[in-house]
């Protein structure tokens, strides 16, 4: 058996991903390590509880002495790092704590791990993967750019700018020590367990309670839209069919103005787009993601296999279903 160690599994994407990972890799241990922060609930991994290939930690990736005695206990092959302060109104009203979590965190999990797995200076077929964002090249501002893993890093929100500065220093570590760090960059995740605080949930949770949807600036903001089970098949393949050093943008194609989604959500539950109310734009706000995502592709053999409108469609129906869920988060 092999074992992953999964920083932030408690949340939305990471614990997507523990549950799709767990049934389609049956020889490997996964240990979720994890704050429980506002964001994190073990809830979203109730079904696995019993599940005797899984095992989780409650702790912070800042904590070094937590870390290393995590990476003694369980030995793992691989990491993938999760774990971070994810919403970017947030990161606008308190930023600490993103460079924090996202910048120290991560740098504390690369330098254990280094420290573990590099003992003998050779990292061997172990693998680092962080997670993050097309958010790190900040905003396309016309219709037909997008964005490649050369384009460069120029972040706009605190958020984006403390996942910039993850991205850089798992570089930094294959680079200087030869680690090995592959680094993902998704769009816009969608789909089950995605807090509240989001978009997409908040269109569904306020259109279910008939209460005004709040859209900021004057809604032409454009997002690209991917299924967060696409979004775990591409780490999945990253993981194993990706090459240290290298950067995997991981997109759908599908994108969509903020207007034109909280409309589709609102034909979803079967009403009209009075529910809408334009409310002051968020400060700074990226007009536009798209990324191209040809290298995934092609060197990971991986593509979408998620229908948009169906996946929106069975989104709506899980916050319908799910009430006590998203009334608890
Ligand atoms: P989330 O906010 O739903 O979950 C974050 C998880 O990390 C929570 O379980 C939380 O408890 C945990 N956490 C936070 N700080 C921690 C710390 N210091 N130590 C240990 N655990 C901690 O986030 P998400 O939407 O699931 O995003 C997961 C990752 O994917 C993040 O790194 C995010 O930047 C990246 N990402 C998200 C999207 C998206 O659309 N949601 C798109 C691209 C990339
Ligand atoms: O109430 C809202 N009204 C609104 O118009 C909210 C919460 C958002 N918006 C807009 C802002 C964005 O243009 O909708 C779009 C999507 O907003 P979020 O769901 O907050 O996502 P975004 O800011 O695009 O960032 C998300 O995708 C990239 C994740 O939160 C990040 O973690 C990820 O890196």
């Amino acid at each position: 058996m092999k074992i992953l160690l999964v920083t932030g599994g408690a949340g939305f994407i990471g614990s997507n991903f523990i549950r799709y990972f767990l049934k389609t890799c049956k020889d490997v241990i996964v240990v979720n390590y994890d704050k429980l922060t506002y964001a994190g609930n073990l809830n979203n991994l109730s079904i696995i509880d019993e599940d005797p290939r899984y095992y989780f930690v409650k702790g912070d990736i800042c904590d070094q002495e937590l870390v290393q005695q995590v990476l003694n206990e369980y030995d793992p092959d691989y990491i993938i790092n999760f774990a971070a302060e994810s919403h970017v109104d947030r990161s606008i009203d308190g930023p600490t704590v993103f460079a924090e979590t996202n910048v120290l965190g991560t740098l504390n999990l690369l330098e254990c791990a280094r420290n573990y797995w590099m003992k003998d200076s050779q990292a061997g077929s172990r693998r680092f993967v962080q997670i993050s964002t097309d958010e790190v090249y900040g905003s396309i501002e016309n219709d037909w750019d997008c964005f490649t893993e050369n384009s460069l890093y120029l972040p706009n929100s605190p958020y984006s700018a403390s996942k910039a500065g993850a991205d850089l220093l798992a570089r930094a570590f294959y680079k200087t020590f030869g680690f090995p760090a592959i680094v993902t960059r998704c769009c816009n995740n969608y789909g089950s367990h995605q807090h509240k605080e989001k978009f997409i949930p908040t269109c569904i949770i306020q259109g279910l309670k008939n209460k005004p949807i709040p859209l900021y600036g004057d809604g032409t903001n454009v997002r690209e839209w991917i299924h967060v089970m696409d979004h775990c098949a591409a780490i999945t393949h990253a993981l194993f069919y990706g090459a240290p050093g290298e950067i995997y943008n991981i997109g759908s194609g599908e994108e969509l103005s903020n207007l034109s989604l909280a409309r589709l959500i609102l034909e979803n539950l079967g009403k009209g787009p009075e529910l809408i109310r334009k409310v002051n734009d968020r400060p700074g706000h990226d007009k536009r993601y798209a990324l191209d995502s040809s290298k995934a592709h092609h060197d990971l053999k991986w593509s979408c296999t998620y229908q948009f409108k169906q996946g929106i469609a069975e989104t709506v129906q899980w916050y319908r279903n799910n009430q006590s869920w998203w009334e608890n988060c």
